[in-house]
């Protein structure tokens, strides 16, 4: 873990911590059972989805630097000057490092994360790049209502930024529910700089899960060497499959782990049967048409004022307004 920079004061809201058992407990008493897939995040987790954003196939990555890299200055133009930056989530900071090079005179950036030491070693990397920007951590569950700390330097605007295709893990329900929350934290005035995966071909995107180095595939089982090493469950891992097949109606990635024999699995106290050929939903990956996406951030009171896109319409970076 990287040292926190002296002069960076981080506003723990102290979310709350989870109780994992309880959440597996749950998910697996469900008649079709499922997983979180925020589970899928321990440090581990966080490094394999690294090393998928490497993959050939996941082409998602790529495509949204490539967007930014030929379009941060007009995005910048767009967004204007003494912008506070609210980023849902602390990522890598590639998409990050081009959108702060490219605005001007930002106000703050305000990265939003649960996890304190990723949100440290993110804004670490920032604060020293991007010294006369004031950084103002807040260690929080952005899925739920957050209050922003007090401005340092007065913004013109707020504009919350999440990039990555994450609003894409929600089911559109939950997409809206944080959208309007955004809208909500954004004020007038405000933006939504979001990262939106597009619809194409079924062939590439199921692909982009599926990649042939099995990558995805480890990241999908870690879940459960997870769950194994922190709440003691008992999943026998080489008794399940990682399956992500594009569903063309719902317009989405579902991805399961599928129990290939009959078993039980024990969690706390209790114990679980499975079938064989029993399916396990971990994970939604929700794909839209510019169309699709505009009609759901209507439904959270935003309209999409600009989209920028590849050449191949693979990808799209959307700024909502209200
Ligand atoms: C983080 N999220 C946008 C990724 C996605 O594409 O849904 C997570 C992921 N799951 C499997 N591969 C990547």
């Amino acid at each position: 873990m990287s040292a926190q920079p002296k002069d960076i004061r981080v506003d723990d809201r102290h979310p709350d911590v989870e109780d994992t058992l309880e959440v597996v407990r749950r998910g697996l008493s469900a008649k079709q059972k499922k997983l979180p897939s925020r589970l899928f995040y321990d440090e581990r987790g966080s490094a394999l989805f690294e090393r998928i954003c490497e993959q050939p196939e996941y082409y998602l990555t790529r495509t949204e630097i490539a967007i930014m890299r030929d379009h941060a200055a007009d995005i910048a133009q767009v967004l204007g000057p003494d912008v506070r930056l609210v980023e849902y989530g602390s990522g890598s900071g590639i998409k990050t490092r081009m959108l702060l090079e490219h605005l001007h005179t930002p106000a703050a950036y305000v990265p939003v994360e649960i996890s304190r030491s990723a949100l440290m070693e993110s804004v670490a990397g920032l604060a020293s790049r991007f010294p006369d920007v004031p950084m103002q951590p807040v260690c929080a569950d952005f899925t739920q209502p957050l209050r922003l700390p007090v401005a340092i330097r007065p913004p013109r605007r707020t504009v919350i930024y999440f990039p990555g295709s994450t609003i894409g893990n929600f089911e559109a329900k939950d997409a809206v529910r944080i959208l309007r929350q955004m809208r909500a934290e954004m004020s007038m005035g405000g933006g939504v700089l979001v990262g939106v995966d597009l619809k194409k071909d079924p062939a590439q995107i199921e692909a982009a899960y599926n990649d042939a180095a099995g990558v995805t595939r480890e990241f999908t089982l870690n879940m459960l060497v997870r769950l194994n090493n922190e709440v003691g469950t008992d999943f026998d891992v080489s008794a399940f499959r990682h399956r992500a097949r594009y569903n063309a109606l719902a317009g989405r990635i579902e991805t399961d782990l599928v129990s290939m024999k009959r078993q039980e699995v024990h969690v706390g106290g209790d114990t679980f049967a499975f079938r064989e050929d029993e399916a396990m939903h971990v994970e939604y990956s929700c794909k839209y048409s510019l169309d699709d996406f505009a009609q759901m951030a209507a439904k959270a009171g935003l309209s999409v004022a600009q989209v920028w896109m590849d050449d191949e319409r693979r990808f799209s970076v959307q700024y909502l307004v209200r």
